[in-house]
């Protein structure tokens, strides 16, 4: 087996980074703060945020900022929680909240809850429950849940919780790793877990490891490096990760790497993109894989950082 060449999926991200004009540049134009947060923390997770010019990352992301407080996924975008988000991680990577106005940033989050307790994505008004994740971690990273009904929050997720035991992305949806993971994270940061049937879930999520060891995010679907995220992290919020083959989820990954330039894709031998980058080594990361750092499975964040605000001693899985 291999092992994780750091220092090329270093190399990878920063010039990722800077090319602002090839392919996938462009196709990400539109996501760039997502593609920030997902470069940035797998820097971290490595050990080499200092690789980047904080300063100007920091005020490129205050420049995604729209007037009514969310953010644009890059200068004069539309605000979306998505993006909203993003820009507050970021700036947790950097211990740098203290320039946002919370307030304001609190208040456009707060004003996405609808009266069911579900939250839009933004004005257009799509409801999701990954949506509903996204308040929350904002929120609670800005210290700030007391702006939204928690209560109902919750009800509306467990809503959209199946028979299965999986979670989809509205009442009466099919169970989706994603949704999965968006609504155990939730329910772990509000201090809910306890409405999960640990058992019947972790069935469901360990049933997700095919024969190459990768994971699948619903029965019959083909593996993906990123579900090592949606699905390991869920696994570690409810206490069944000890359910699925570690050693040979550690080899799908590691097969994933583009040896020479660096990088991860979803499956072996396909492109390399910024996301399956993260994937990958934020699931080496929960795989507690030596030599990166632990990464919060509800947070999506390294546990060093100090925004937290419950976590030292609060959240456990
Ligand atoms: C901060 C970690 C973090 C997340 C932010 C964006 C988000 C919140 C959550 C997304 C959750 C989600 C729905 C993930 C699934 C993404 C995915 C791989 C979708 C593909 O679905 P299909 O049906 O692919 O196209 P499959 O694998 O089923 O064939
Ligand atoms: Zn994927």
């Amino acid at each position: 087996m291999g092992e994780l060449l750091v220092g090329k999926h270093v190399k990878y991200i920063i010039t990722v980074e800077k090319r602002k004009d090839d392919f996938e540049s462009v196709v990400m134009e539109h996501l760039r703060l997502n593609g920030a947060y997902w470069g940035l923390t797998t820097l971290d997770i490595m050990g080499k945020l200092s690789a980047v010019e904080q300063d100007e990352v920091i005020s490129w992301v205050m420049q995604c900022q729209h007037e009514s407080g969310g953010f644009g996924g890059n200068i004069g975008h539309d605000p979306h929680v998505l993006y909203t988000l993003s820009a507050i991680q970021v700036l947790a990577l950097f211990d740098k909240i203290y320039v946002l106005d919370i307030d304001k940033v609190s208040n456009y989050i707060a004003g996405l809850q609808n009266e069911d307790g579900s939250f839009s994505g933004d004005i257009w008004g799509e409801v999701d429950t990954r949506f509903s994740y996204i308040a929350i971690l904002s929120l609670a990273l800005l210290h700030r849940l007391d702006k939204v009904d928690v209560g109902k929050a919750v009800k509306y997720i467990l809503s959209c919780k199946n028979v299965d035991g999986g979670f989809g992305c509205t009442p009466g949806a099919e169970s989706h790793a994603g949704q999965i993971f968006c609504c155990v994270a939730a329910l772990a940061i509000t201090g809910s877990l306890h409405h999960v049937d640990k058992d019947l879930l972790g069935w469901w999520l360990c049933e997700r490891q095919v024969k190459s060891g990768g994971l699948n995010g619903r029965p019959e679907k083909l593996p993906d490096v990123c579900y090592s995220w949606w699905v390991l992290s869920s696994l570690i919020m409810i206490d069944r990760v000890h359910w699925i083959d570690k050693g040979k989820l550690v080899k799908f990954i590691l097969d994933c790497q583009d040896k020479e330039n660096g990088g991860i894709s979803d499956r072996p031998d396909d492109a390399v993109d910024v996301f399956h980058t993260y994937f990958g080594v934020a699931g080496l990361s929960l795989l507690e894989y030596p030599g990166i750092k632990p990464i919060d499975p509800a947070y999506a964040l390294p546990v060093d950082v100090k925004q937290f605000p419950l976590m030292k001693g609060g959240l456990r899985y």
